[in-house]
């Protein structure tokens, strides 16, 4: 699997990105002020589909279809063990896609559960445009896709099919959660007309209940976007983001006046007062972004330790602090 701390020094060495400005440095309040372009998105598999999206965001394009191309470079990755093609499958071994999508205009699309196609983000936004519902899920989602000219493909790659078979061999057939076995792409990107949008993508906890569905696809979990304010996204273990409604969270504190940071902050800490499991054991994180363009992230235990954005055209990593028990 893809881990964080690899991608990291890998960016590092090879000077694509720089260190920059902590997270707490941004302003407390949006205004109505002027915003450039700026795209940030989760983790380790950003820095390629934030480059992407960056094309469509420098060519004065939405943010929009900044989101869902970026993403897309994520999700046909099968390097990328956790999106989309090549994503780990649940434990009986079917690569399970979730995925939503929002913008400036509060219209949502999500799939949840989705087998056998590359692009969930695409259905999802497919699902916003062309239907009177926001969430299809499965079969029915399954369905919609191959009406609408998507390709049925096997998403298992041959790296992912023998991981799954010595998860099988090793293991008694128990979804377990452990910090490397999940991650998300999360990205919000505002154009240069000042308008947000984001979409998130996941293939979810490696090994999982068959039909089990994470955060990632659940508008206010995974991913919500008010272009009055700013947005939020999220990736770690879903079933605790999905229990405080975590990007809504961080949205609400966002506009009674916190930055980002304390907003994402503030989200991590009543995640860890709420939940009834131990948190020292899992993780889980939010990325934000407000309409002056300032970010910060915050996440439950050290595993994300950057997030990445890109603005001029110039790649940066955004720290991500962490919370400390006591
Ligand atoms: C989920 N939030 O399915 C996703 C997985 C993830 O970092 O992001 N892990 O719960």
């Amino acid at each position: 699997m893809n881990t964080r701390r690899g991608f990291i020094a890998q960016t590092l060495a090879t000077g694509v990105t720089l260190p920059i400005a902590s997270a707490a440095m941004a302003q407390d309040k949006p205004s109505a002020k002027a915003v450039r372009p700026v795209v940030i998105s989760t983790w380790n598999m950003g820095v390629a589909a934030n480059e992407e999206a960056w094309k469509i965001l420098a060519a004065g394009g939405k943010s929009l279809d900044a989101v869902e191309a970026g993403v897309k470079i994520s999700e046909a990755d099968p390097a990328i063990t956790s999106v989309g093609y090549g994503g780990t499958p649940d434990r009986d071994g079917h690569v399970t896609l979730d995925a939503c999508i929002m913008d400036e205009k509060s219209r949502i699309g999500c799939v949840a559960a989705l087998e056998h196609i590359k692009h969930p983000i695409s259905v999802a936004r497919l699902v916003m445009e062309k239907t009177p519902h926001v969430m299809l899920v499965g079969e029915g989602a399954l369905q919609f896709a191959l009406a609408n000219g998507f390709k049925k493909e096997d998403l298992l790659t041959e790296q992912t099919k023998k991981a799954w078979e010595d998860w099988v061999k090793n293991n008694d057939y128990t979804p377990v959660i452990d910090f490397q076995n999940h991650d998300t792409i999360g990205m919000l990107a505002i154009d240069a007309n000042g308008d947000m949008s984001g979409a998130c993508t996941t293939s979810g906890w490696g090994y999982k209940m068959h039909g089990r569905v994470g955060d990632s696809p659940i508008i206010g979990a995974g991913l919500f976007v008010d272009n009055e304010i700013g947005g939020a996204t999220s990736t770690g273990l879903g079933e605790e983001v999905i229990r405080i409604c975590g990007t809504h969270t961080v949205v609400e504190y966002m506009r009674h006046g916190h930055s980002p940071y304390e907003a994402c902050k503030l989200t991590v800490e009543r995640m860890v007062r709420k939940t009834p499991r131990k948190m020292e054991e899992v993780s889980a994180g939010f990325l934000a972004l407000n309409k002056n363009g300032e970010y910060g992230a915050y996440a439950v235990r050290p595993g994300y330790e950057m997030a990445v954005k890109v603005e001029n055209g110039k790649h940066e990593l955004v720290p991500v602090e962490f919370h400390k028990f006591g």
